[in-house]
């Protein structure tokens, strides 16, 4: 019998257990399994009493709470991952004896990673910057992580400089200023001294380093590779990963508010698209060349900073990646994945790059710290589907258990288990090499300004202008003039052109003079002029699915116009969405209401792709009287994008201060002005306008800086 049978009986009053396990539902446990009956009161000593030692649930519940964050990467902190499939075209094997790459029948899974360079996990997307591309093929014979960019090339040419680059490009440790952006002084005060960084910084001064979506954007291996086939015979071979969606950035003005508007923009793009069952997917390319071939190229293939032009080597297509299921669990997946540089699988090799060569250590050690010991590929994500067989044993976080006494080889009481593969194993391609050790670099490194010429010379107008406001932006955060000018005599070795207008777009009343050059007489290159660097050179498959609409509606709208609008778009895989001042119905002039799906003030013009507005006199007019309204036309407008106005929508939008044609006095394809009447042909002209994403002719031609 208890010792005092009153107090044993006592419940906390019912009213707090806001949930409890009443209908067989699941129990809810401490850690070890423990079911925790109340998880809203810590155990006191009476209700008004302090709070006992002995309470192991609470007690749990905080520890644990406590030590729920890990280190954020010190580089490409914030990702957004997605899971998929990789399927070859045909049988590769002439070329590599790598799984994934024999047999158009065979699937292999993988799980991607995309991510920005430079800002925390909290920042946000449309920081202007490099893009991390990173892919983990689980194949039969071990992981391989194709952990590239999607930009070609890189800032340095030798892993020494990389902790420099890092800690000029991060927010300047003094104040933790700017968080996810380069347009400060020690990042401009280091490239302005780094004139290997040239070509890269043209890329990513392009929009290229604004990216519309993931989707839409190209992954690059970036450093030369081999591939090995059974034979033993090596390749060097370039990686290229090419969008079916196309290649297509945002207005660096958009990029600025959508910021604001949904710092997760490209996060939240590719979960929705994955959830809506438009899978992204992308071609992998290869550019396939011998080492004789590379001794006569004008540039080192060892050079991360140089590409090999596709008018050199063309990309031969061996495969598509589709991405069809979103993770379960962001922590579990995304930031537990753990890309490494190393991880590579029978077939493939490394090349000597120097750059290449710090990364195949850095991503190992990276995780210890990271994901906190030595077994970190137990980590499902990490999990091989390949099987492991080998000695090492022990360290923190282990899950496998091994059996048996034997933890070493050779051996004879495991029978000898796990053996050595031979040459069936992984085995690195037997380079010859002659060369004395030194610190140093070959010659041709020191060409840093052909192909950043090559870059700008194969940009169309409009990319041009968008460079050169870009250097504009950013040179004007910096606050040391000196760095301003040297960054101008930098760029002076690329184009005059280039160097003239920025410094004119910085004030200055002199260009500075080009730096001098590294290499007196830099080899001539191939090329002059490479069509496949510029952005409108993969335009998509003309497809509008996952493409953003707004439906202007107000009381009083055409509700017929706008349901046609929105059932056209709709069945082409767009998104359309009625938009409105706010939540709620608007009354239509036929009388059904429509639902207002998001408000003009939460998802402004920057984050949709097109605009429509319907008819209905009331609604033209209700929307005249909104600024948020005119604002949305203005900025679709400015940002290039299609402007679709039927019957009395189109007052609306003259009047909302739109030009009615192009500069050129053209008319302006992206502007689609239709009568009530003419909706049958106003849909197919709006599809098309939507497809070419974006009507640059609205800005001049050369467009102003
Ligand atoms: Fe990385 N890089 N990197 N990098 N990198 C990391 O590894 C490093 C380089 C790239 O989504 C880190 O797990 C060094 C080139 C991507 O998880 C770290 C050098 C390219 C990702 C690291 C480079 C990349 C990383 C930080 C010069 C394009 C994100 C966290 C020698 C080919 C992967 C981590 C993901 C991440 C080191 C240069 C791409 C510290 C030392 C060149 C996409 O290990």
């Amino acid at each position: 019998m208890p010792n005092n049978p009153r107090k044993t009986a006592t419940q906390p009053p019912s009213g707090e257990l806001h949930q409890t396990a009443s209908s067989g539902g699941v129990a809810l446990t401490t850690n070890t399994g423990t079911v925790v009956s109340d998880d809203q009161n810590s155990l006191k000593a009476g209700p008004r009493g302090p709070a006992l030692l002995e309470d192991f649930v609470l007690r749990e519940k905080i520890t644990h709470f406590d030590h729920e964050r890990i280190p954020e990467r010190i580089v490409h902190a914030r990702g957004s991952g997605a899971h998929g499939y990789f399927e070859p075209y045909a049988s590769f094997a002439n070329l590599t004896r790598a799984s994934f790459l024999q047999d158009p029948a065979k699937r292999t899974p993988l799980f991607v990673r995309f991510s920005t360079v430079v800002g925390p996990a909290g920042a946000t997307d449309l920081a202007r910057d490099v893009r991390g591309f990173a892919v983990k093929f689980y194949t039969d014979e071990g992981n391989f992580d194709l952990v590239g960019n999607n930009i070609p090339v890189f800032f340095i040419q030798d892993a020494m400089k990389f902790p420099d680059l890092i800690h000029a490009a991060k927010p300047e440790p003094h104040f933790q200023m700017p968080q996810a952006g380069t347009a400060h002084d020690t990042f401009w005060d280091f490239i302005s001294l780094t004139p290997e960084s040239t070509h890269v910084i043209m890329w990513v001064m392009s929009d290229r380093g604004l990216p519309r979506s993931f989707r839409m954007m190209q992954g690059f291996g970036v450093h030369t590779f081999r591939l090995v086939n059974a034979a033993g015979e090596s390749r060097f071979v370039k990686f290229h990963w090419s969008p079916v969606a196309g290649t297509h950035s945002v207005d660096w003005d958009e990029a600025l508010k959508i910021s604001g508007a949904d710092p997760d923009f490209h996060r939240r793009d590719l979960w929705e698209a994955i959830e809506a069952g438009a899978y992204p997917e992308w071609e992998l390319g290869l550019q396939i060349f011998t080492d004789e071939e590379a001794k006569g190229f004008s540039f080192d293939v060892l050079d991360a900073t140089k590409i090999v032009p596709e008018e050199l080597v063309p990309v031969t297509p061996v495969g598509r990646m589709v991405l069809n299921r979103n993770p379960d669990n962001f922590f579990a997946e995304t930031e537990q994945v753990a890309f490494c540089a190393a991880h590579i699988v029978p077939g493939i090799d490394f090349s000597n790059d120097p750059l290449l060569a710090g990364r195949i250590h850095s991503y190992i050690d990276t995780q210890i710290s990271r994901l906190g010991g030595p077994n970190f590929h137990e980590i499902p994500v990490n999990a091989p589907v390949a099987q492991v067989h080998n000695n090492q044993r022990d360290g923190m976080h282990r899950q496998a258990i091994p059996r048996g006494r034997v933890a070493y080889e050779p051996n004879s009481l495991a029978g000898g288990c796990p053996f050595q593969a031979g040459m069936k194993g992984f085995t690195s391609f037997p380079e010859p090499l002659h060369e004395d050790k030194v610190r140093g670099k070959p010659e041709k490194f020191a060409d840093h300004y052909s192909q950043a010429t090559l870059f700008w010379n194969s940009q169309t107008p409009v990319e041009k202008a968008h460079i050169i406001r870009a250097f504009r932006f950013e040179l004007t955060k910096v606050q040391v003039r000196a760095v301003r000018e040297r960054v101008v005599a930098m760029i002076g070795n690329v184009a005059d052109e280039l160097a003239e207008a920025v410094a004119a777009g910085l004030g200055m009343d002199e260009v500075p003079r080009p730096l001098p050059l590294a290499l007196g007489e830099p080899p001539q290159p191939e090329v002059d002029v490479s069509s496949a660097l510029s952005l409108f050179a993969r335009p998509g498959n003309g497809s509008i699915r996952t493409r953003q609409v707004a439906i202007l509606v107000a009381d009083g709208v055409d509700s017929a116009g706008a349901k046609t609008i929105h059932a056209g778009l709709t069945e082409r895989g767009a998104v359309a969405r009625y938009v409105g001042a706010r939540l709620g119905r608007v009354q239509s002039k036929n009388g059904d209401p429509l639902e207002v799906e998001v408000t003009m003030e939460t998802m402004p013009s920057v984050l949709f792709d097109a605009v429509a507005v319907p008819g209905g006199d009331a609604a033209a007019k209700a929307l005249g009287g909104l600024g948020h309204a005119a604002e949305f036309i203005v900025g679709t407008y400015r940002h290039c994008k299609p402007i679709l106005a039927l019957g009395a929508g189109r007052h609306f939008v003259e009047n909302a201060g739109v030009p009615a044609t192009l500069p050129s006095g053209e008319p302006d394809p992206g502007l689609l002005l239709f009568d009530d009447a003419q909706l049958n042909s106003a849909l197919p002209a709006f599809v098309e306008a939507i497809a070419k994403h974006r009507h640059n002719a609205r800005e001049m031609d050369p467009p102003p800086v």
